[in-house]
């Protein structure tokens, strides 16, 4: 019989690349997908099965965090093996915003499932897995970090997490469940959101190398991340529900860079060299030379990213580093693609989309470019 695996989030990043890895496997893929006014489903239509030909492997469900009784339902019909709680409110600026939602989802939305596992007596059968960060360290007390940091969240988002966090970690000792914690530093990809950081600076930037953008308004630059690749971690997700014995771990590279650092390497993979002036919200970044043909709207000059201190967050997290010590050491794992490799494939994939739009419009079908939140 093949493993059944329900995944929430399964239309976000890592739920798309998690999904991909479990089919690989053999797996049957249940995910949770949200009722929207518009298809959600893009970051997984190329795994999609049609529902009408004969055992699908992938099938999805609608559903949300915030419903028990849909959340009950739908681990009731699919009695999973596994289940892998990827669905959050997962940005953390907008936490601030919308703070009383983002505990309801990522906080109680995570007890909702794991009280639903044991009220329909899965707690020895379902393995769970919490999609625990990084953000629980906030104000680092120790560097780098590791399982045995102590944790001071610094956003609405991290202190649902927290919550999450320790939920998990009861359930498995009052109830004897095998559920465990991902402490995930940020991870990265062609399919991340288009308003972290990272995919807003190479979409951001293939736009303006096309001309179908003037500048890119950034918040603090000099934060410093742990970056890896979202293929790499969702292999490390699956991972920890193969042991013996559930536990958590630290996902991260060990490596940290500041996100002045990869807007530099993003231009450069455009052939741009910048060249960074001023200071606080009055530094901005122009363009010192141009190689190639990747950026043909660009000239020597031009101004290309400015601060907006209204990306600034009310309270920031100014620098993480992992250790990934134990991830190494008890499940073999180690990241794969570099940081440079991936911010290198992230550009490609944005230049490619923006040479289309760029076409387009070329040929008359101007169509409006998302703005970067
Ligand atoms: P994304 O934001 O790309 O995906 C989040 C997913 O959650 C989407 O499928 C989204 O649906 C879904 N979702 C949002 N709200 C609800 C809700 N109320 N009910 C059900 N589903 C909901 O996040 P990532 O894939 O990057 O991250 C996956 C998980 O890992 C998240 O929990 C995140 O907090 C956590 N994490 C991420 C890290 C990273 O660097 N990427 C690092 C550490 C932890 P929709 O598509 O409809 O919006
Ligand atoms: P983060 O990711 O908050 O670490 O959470 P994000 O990419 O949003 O920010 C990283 C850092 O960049 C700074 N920054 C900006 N961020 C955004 N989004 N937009 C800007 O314009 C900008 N300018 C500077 C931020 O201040 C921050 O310091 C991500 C999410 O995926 C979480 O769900 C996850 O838990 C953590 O990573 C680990």
């Amino acid at each position: 019989m093949a493993k059944r695996a329900l995944i929430t989030g399964i239309t976000g990043q890592d739920g798309s690349y998690l999904a991909e890895l479990l089919l690989e496997k053999g797996y049957e893929v249940h995910g949770i997908k949200r009722r929207a006014s518009l298809f959600n489903t893009q970051r997984i239509d190329h795994v999609f099965q049609d529902p009408h030909e004969p055992n699908p492997k992938l099938k999805l469900h609608y559903g949300d965090l915030s419903d028990t009784s849909n959340l009950t339902r739908i681990l009731c019909e699919v009695e999973p093996d596994e289940v892998y709680n990827l669905g959050a409110q997962s940005h953390v600026a907008v936490s601030f915003e919308a703070p009383e939602y983002t505990a309801d989802v990522d906080a109680i939305g995570t007890l909702r499932l794991l009280e639903a596992i044991r009220f329909l007596g899965f707690e020895k059968k379902t393995r769970f897995y919490q999609a625990s960060t990084s953000e629980l360290y906030g104000l680092v007390q120790e560097i780098p970090q590791t399982e045995t940091t102590p944790f001071h969240p610094r956003s609405p988002y991290a202190v649902a997490k927290l919550y999450a966090y320790w939920i998990t970690v009861n359930y498995r000792e009052a109830y004897g469940m095998y559920a465990c914690n991902g402490i995930l530093f940020n991870h990265e990809s062609p399919r991340r959101g288009e308003t972290f950081v990272t995919r807003k600076i190479t979409r951001g930037l293939a736009n303006i190398a096309q001309g179908l953008e003037d500048c890119l308004y950034m918040g603090n630059i000099d934060a410093l991340r742990d970056w890896g690749h979202a293929k790499d971690y969702v292999r490390m997700q699956w991972m920890m529900l193969q042991q013996d014995v559930p536990e958590d771990f630290v996902i991260a590279t060990g490596v940290q860079y500041s996100v002045r650092e990869f807007i530099v390497w993003s231009a450069a993979e455009l052939g741009l060299t910048l060249e960074f002036s001023g200071e606080g919200v009055d530094e901005i970044a122009t363009v010192a030379a141009n190689e190639g043909d990747k950026a043909p709207s660009v000239k020597v000059g031009d101004v290309i990213m400015r601060i907006d201190p209204r990306y600034f967050r009310p309270a920031e997290v100014e620098t993480l580093l992992g250790d990934p010590s134990k991830a190494k050491a008890k499940l073999g794992w180690t990241p794969v693609i570099t940081v440079q490799e991936m911010c290198a494939e992230m550009v490609r994939e944005d230049l490619k989309v923006a040479q289309r739009h760029a076409h387009l419009k070329s040929h008359g079908f101007d169509m409006p470019i998302a703005q970067s939140g």
